[in-house]
């Protein structure tokens, strides 16, 4: 299977500087070098700050998050097309306004929302206005026009398609979304007990019986705050760096998975360049895994 490494310098969807310069410190580290021969490689292109226009008080920078969102669901639809599997490397969240709008271009699809935050918010109830806060409520039709109707009007994902874990801070309007539309949770706590690899199991057993493919988008605040220095939204209360990997390596094992998505590393508030360093040990795990997998088929 070929590989695709796709990189989105975005930061239009919440208000820190540096979250952009997550590819790039990436690639200081060496990620380059860890990615498979043939690797088809692709940037998506962000919109120059001068010529953000629209700072809406309840959606900030709208758009210069749809002018990097729209690009990236064309690119994502693309590479699944060609049978490629992508790597998506951020960026702020918003961007999974477009690679959930990219994938839905190709048929249905399960999401596995790995994040302390529920990123179910609209405009109306997010307390920030913060766009990284919305992704999964536009794939679900709820929101902003503008954001609901990337990559076409249909719905691009459904609840019952949908498996969150490791959430811990969530909004009261996101609460009451969730008890509503009966999205599935698993708790760092449920994670902590059971083991990830069990949970993992479990959430990818759940979308098989409901979907099928599926995909993975991994946000580096799931991990608990003493270890993420390196992102804009820490959260106490999260994943050790063995259940990040352990998830993201039993993903890597399901012939289900079409894409995976790493987001939220911000070197600019980084210390010693750990958050970045976890980021970087989670692509080895991504990347060694399907070799292993191969070889073994
Ligand atoms: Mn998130």
């Amino acid at each position: 299977m070929q590989w695709s490494y796709i990189e989105v310098p975005l930061r239009y969807g919440q208000g820190k500087h540096g979250v952009d310069q997550g590819p790039t410190k990436l690639r200081e580290l060496g990620l380059e070098a860890l990615l498979p021969e043939g690797t088809q490689k692709r940037s998506v292109r962000v919109l120059p700050e001068s010529e953000i226009r629209e700072n809406e008080e309840h959606l900030k920078r709208v758009d210069g998050v749809l002018y990097t969102v729209n690009e990236l669901a064309e690119v994502v639809h693309e590479e699944i097309q060609a049978n490629r599997f992508p790597l998506i490397v951020g960026g702020d969240h918003s961007m999974a306004i477009g690679t959930l709008a990219g994938l839905a271009q190709t048929g249905p699809y399960g999401v596995i929302w790995v994040d302390a935050h529920a990123d179910l918010n609209t405009g109306e109830t997010s307390p920030s206005g913060n766009i990284h806060g919305m992704p999964l409520a536009a794939a679900m039709g709820m929101g902003d026009v503008r954001l609901t109707e990337v990559g076409g009007r249909d719905r691009k994902l459904a609840p019952e398609h949908l498996v969150y874990i490791g959430l811990r801070d969530i909004d009261e309007g996101e609460i009451r979304e969730i008890n509503r539309l009966g999205i599935k949770v698993i708790t760092v706590e449920e994670v902590r007990t059971r083991g990830a690899d069990v949970t993992m199991k479990e959430a990818i057993a759940y979308l098989r019986e409901r979907v099928g493919r599926f995909y993975v988008s991994f946000d580096m605040d799931s991990f608990d705050a003493s270890l993420v220095a390196g992102t804009g939204t820490p959260v106490d209360g999260g994943l050790t760096t063995e259940e990040g990997k352990a998830i993201v390596a039993e993903a890597m094992t399901a012939n289900e998975l079409i894409a995976i998505e790493l987001v939220e590393l911000n070197p600019s508030l980084d210390v010693e360049d750990k958050t970045a360093q976890l980021a970087f040990a989670l692509c080895e795990t991504i990347v060694k895994s399907k070799e292993n997998l191969l070889l073994e088929s």
